[in-house]
């Protein structure tokens, strides 16, 4: 079903210094970043949902990348330990978010590690990418968070998170990134949900898309070439964004929402 409600947050003065594994050749655009974001929102807005904008805070160069900080299924969150020293604490406003919600929350604590673009939730399992972000008590506390769901680890040997190289575009169908390392890690979830199907993506990055509703996928566009063809056997809507100022600090279009 459609979530009812998007938790995002603005982009702050300070984006130019979010978190970069490779600084970009051509810098951050804040302003254009800001637009981004807004068109995002806006396409959000269109779908009919409810967009909960937290405001932005210096102190956090990386708080618009909001998916990080909380795992939502159902009427439960949890609410991560975010793997990067400097973006613990960008949890806190997005918690009382959830809570306002009515969502039942649970922390991970220390020495737990996790972000929430290490998982992913498909074939009614989550996989959760064991990466330099997210620890393997990052994914008990998952597991200990959501009971009921088997919680599948998956090792991500060199990308950021899992869900820069591969997400859903359709209940059993995968983007994967066109690389080894990535089709490694979608061997990896085939064996546990050997149901599930990929499709190949390039370039790295193309491969992170919002699935909402069952049938609308959003894609990043900012790749210099269009998804249509490729996603519209599998979707009802397919809908382009151009995020090419997150993309510089190895954002998503999945990271910037929470959907409840
Ligand atoms: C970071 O390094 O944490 C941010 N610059 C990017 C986070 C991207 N988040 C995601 O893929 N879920």
């Amino acid at each position: 079903p459609m979530p009812r409600a998007a938790i995002v947050r603005s982009v702050p003065g300070t984006f130019a210094d979010a978190l970069a594994m490779e600084k970009p050749a051509d810098p951050i655009d804040v302003q254009l970043a800001k637009q981004q974001h807004r068109e995002y929102v806006q396409v959000l807005e269109g779908l009919g949902l409810q967009v909960i904008e937290l405001a932005a805070d210096d102190a956090f160069p990386d708080c618009p990348f909001v998916e990080d900080t909380a795992v939502v299924l159902g009427s439960r969150a949890l609410i991560t330990r975010p793997g990067a020293a400097s973006r613990q604490g960008e949890e806190v406003p997005v918690k009382q978010a959830l809570e306002r919600l009515g969502l039942q929350t649970s922390q991970a604590q220390a020495p737990a590690q996790i972000d929430g673009g290490d998982v992913l939730f498909a074939g009614g399992m989550l996989f959760v990418g064991q990466s330099a972000r997210t620890n393997v008590e990052g994914l008990q506390a998952l597991a200990s968070a959501f009971p009921d769901v088997r919680v599948v680890p998956v090792r991500v040997p060199r990308s950021l998170h899992l869900k820069t190289v591969l997400s859903c575009v359709a209940s059993d169908v995968l983007a994967v990134e066109d690389s080894p390392e990535a089709r490694a890690m979608f061997a990896s979830i085939q064996r546990e949900a050997p149901f599930l199907k990929s499709i190949a993506v390039s370039p790295a990055g193309a491969a992170n898309t919002v699935l909402l509703g069952g049938g609308t996928v959003i894609y990043p566009s900012g790749y210099g070439r269009s998804f249509e063809s490729v996603y519209e056997p599998y979707a009802d809507r397919v809908i382009p964004v151009n995020i090419s100022e997150f993309h510089k600090a190895d954002g998503g279009l999945t990271c910037l929402s929470i959907f409840v």
